[in-house]
């Protein structure tokens, strides 16, 4: 709950039909739904102090009738979200290519809620599994509300809408075992991807650190598909648009990633609901790339086909706004979980592409919340009401709360002089656009190049990112039981750069390679993109990342207070770790608080680390597994390791090495400088890659 959204002196009760507020202190009495007071909330009505419950305590009954449906249907993909209110604001008008008053209106803040999520993972499960994140936002425009409904990733799997199910059923747990929870990195899901030739673009794309993002506010968001862009004139001008975080894009390592999980389940939406609590808003530029009918033509891809990118380096992207995320939601459930996105939900002067599989998504969405929400009437629920005026002739339902009076509920009609009418001014068009052609179950030729751009992607990468997509593809293919999965993908890789094929054949002990499968078209070595890069797109800064100083009793209080500072000041927050979190015997006597237990804070949910500690605290903590494996972490992880005398003694009983990046903390400025980066050089020292 942020504080500047609900002031905690107030609290919402229901009383005549509405939620109003009241002060604290007033405690209003707590009723049943029908308002009847109640005076007993912890014991039901029984025959007699050791008899049986009656049937006749209604009060029981609606209590746990309540109760007993609490929960409604989880999404069946992307069921794992963490939502957000805020706002967008225009700082470029794009009047030339659209009537949209959200694209043309600069300066105007539009507000808007965003859900970002994870795919294959059920509501309750880790925010940390290998896994594409979901990246919808919904703005309430003056025209209706337009939902952006995408991913941290600019590519699909797919090129048609009618193989999404098989997808999702081969990605998620396996129907007769039901696991692995989250995870890519089973049969299922390489078996349907080895028979799918047009996702290995993707397969690029989520075997690379960007499925294992740091935080949520260090991903970027993109709408993947086409849409158009519709002026006064009528013309259209294709669009694309981009989420670009304003931290910097950041992800994990694996080996971190995967015990993250474990440290801390909730690690993303923690770390955006501390982020906000604490007033550090993220934020994320909008941009856009145009272009015409004529210039598409030219590309030498189909951008029509969702797992095909355009470069930025080809169609560079011009920022026009801005999204600011500074308000938690009040209630997870009403918001969060009721939030309905539809992508057919658009405003006039956007409109769609033949994307087929944009076209079939457009079915999708509204469907599902039927059974989602229950009822065709999700759109009154407020997180999902538009905030402009509206008014149809759409009636009654399941749980319908509008009264419409009145007579008339048909349109045209002759009865009402306040009736809603069609209205041709400000209304939403269709891009008028000539579509001819022999109907059928077809896919475009120019759809045929399932390689090209794959391939663009690994050698775009740095050397760094490159090793990690060959480890995680044998990681992923390591989980799969069946030799010929197995097979089958490094096939396909060999067409994407055979010295990855090579790599993870060798990672895999698969010997010799297997033969890659025919293509419909020869692979082109395309222009490199480094926009691709995740380490091209971080930034050397502490902002919004975290520092852990791990301490003990006898550490050097002045030396603690200076790391802590220069921490602060350059925009970290600082967490004290420590034995005991009651406190801490500095060397001058004084008892440090702390903010975690060592037991409970691994190093893994820190971007860099410092240990201050006397020699008798590094002596007894060098008995301790915990931070042993904190120091050991920190080091594997490439983390900047601030120390001092103890902590270097901490380091040799672990048998950490030193380097580069294990910096003595009394040059407090060159660890901050380390600690704003990870030390890649160390890499190759602490694993095999691939
Ligand atoms: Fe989808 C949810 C993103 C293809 C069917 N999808 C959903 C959400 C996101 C995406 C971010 C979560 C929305 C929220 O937070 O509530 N989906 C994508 C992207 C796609 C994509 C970027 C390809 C470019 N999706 C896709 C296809 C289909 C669906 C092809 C069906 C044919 N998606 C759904 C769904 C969901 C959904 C079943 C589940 C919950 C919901 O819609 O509201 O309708």
């Amino acid at each position: 709950m942020s504080k500047a959204n609900t002031p905690e002196d107030k609290i919402e009760v229901g009383a005549g039909g509405e939620w109003h507020q009241v002060a604290s202190g007033e405690h209003p009495p707590l009723t049943t739904n029908q308002g009847l007071i109640i005076a007993d909330n912890q014991n039901s009505l029984k025959a007699n102090p050791y008899g049986p419950t009656l049937l006749e305590d209604f009060i029981l009954r609606e209590k746990v009738f309540h109760f007993d449906h609490e929960r409604i249907p989880e999404r069946v993909v992307h069921a794992r979200g963490t939502g957000m209110h805020g706002y967008f604001e225009l700082t470029h008008s794009l009047a030339k290519y659209t009537t949209a008053k959200i694209l043309t209106e600069v300066g105007e803040k539009t507000e808007l809620f965003t859900r970002i999520s994870t795919v294959a993972g059920g509501s309750g499960s880790v925010d940390t599994p290998r896994d594409v994140r979901g990246f919808a936002v919904k703005f309430y425009t003056k025209e209706g509300n337009w939902d952006l409904v995408g991913n941290n990733i600019p590519v699909f799997f797919i090129q048609d809408a009618i193989k999404f199910p098989d997808l999702i059923h081969a990605a998620k747990m396996e129907p007769d075992r039901a696991f692995p929870q989250a995870a890519t990195a089973h049969d299922t899901f390489w078996d349907y991807i080895s028979l799918t030739p047009e996702a290995m673009h993707m397969v690029m794309w989520i075997m690379s650190d960007r499925a294992i993002p740091r935080s949520l506010r260090m991903i970027e968001g993109f709408g993947i598909h086409s849409y158009r862009l519709l002026n006064v004139a009528g013309e259209s001008t294709f669009v694309k648009f981009h989420w670009r975080p304003k931290l910097g894009l950041q992800s994990t390592i694996w080996d971190e990633t995967v015990k993250i999980s474990g440290a801390d389940q909730d690690f993303h939406r923690r770390d955006m609901f501390e982020a906000i609590e604490a007033g550090n808003f993220p934020e994320w530029e909008f941009a856009v790339q145009l272009f015409t009918a004529a210039e598409a033509e030219k590309f030498p891809f189909d951008h029509l086909d969702p797992t095909k990118l355009i470069p930025e380096e080809l169609v560079p992207l011009q920022i026009i706004g801005r999204m600011v995320l500074d308000r938690w939601p009040n209630n997870f459930f009403a918001e969060t979980e009721q939030v309905a996105y539809c992508l057919s939900n658009i405003v006039p002067g956007i409109d769609f592409s033949n994307d087929p599989l944009l076209q079939g998504r457009l079915f999708s969405y509204l469907d599902t919340q039927i059974s989602r929400l229950g009822s065709p009437n999700f759109n009154q629920i407020p997180v999902n009401a538009p905030k402009c005026p509206f008014a149809n002739l759409q009636r009654d339902g399941h749980m319908q709360m509008a009264q419409p009076a009145g007579q008339v509920n048909y349109e045209p009609n002759s009865l009402s002089e306040t009736s809603p009418r069609e209205t041709p001014k400000d209304a939403f068009r269709t891009a008028s656009v000539m579509d001819t052609g022999e109907k059928g179950r077809i896919r475009a030729e120019s759809f045929a190049d399932h390689y090209s751009q794959a391939r663009q992607f690994f050698l775009s990468q740095t050397k760094y990112e490159q090793a990690h997509i060959a480890s995680a593809m044998v990681f992923e293919l390591s989980k799969c039981e069946h030799v010929h999965v197995r097979e089958a993908m490094v096939g396909h890789l060999r067409h994407i750069e055979e010295s990855l094929a090579q790599r993870v054949a060798v990672g895999l002990a698969m010997d010799p390679l297997p033969s890659a499968p025919p293509t419909a078209v020869p692979v082109l070595d395309m222009p490199l993109s480094p926009a691709t890069q995740i380490i091209g797109k971080m930034k050397d800064t502490l902002d919004g990342r975290a520092l852990g100083i791990l301490i003990a009793d006898g550490s050097d209080g002045a030396a603690l207070a200076v790391v802590k500072k220069a921490a602060l000041a350059a925009g970290a927050s600082v967490k004290i770790i420590g034995l005991k979190v009651g406190g801490a015997k500095l060397a001058d006597g004084a008892m440090q608080v702390l903010d975690k237990q060592l037991a409970g804070a691994p190093s893994v949910i820190f971007d860099a680390v410092a240990l201050i500690l006397s020699d008798v605290g590094a002596k007894q903590l060098g008995g301790e597994s915990a931070a042993i494996d904190f120091v050991r972490d920190a080091f594997g992880h490439l983390k900047a390791i601030g120390v001092d005398q103890g902590g270097a003694a901490l380091l040799k009983t672990a048998n950490v090495p030193t380097d580069a990046g294990v910096i003595d903390i009394k040059d407090e400025k060159a660890f901050i400088a380390a600690a704003q980066t990870r030390q890649w050089e160390r890499e190759k020292s602490v694993r095999t890659l691939a």
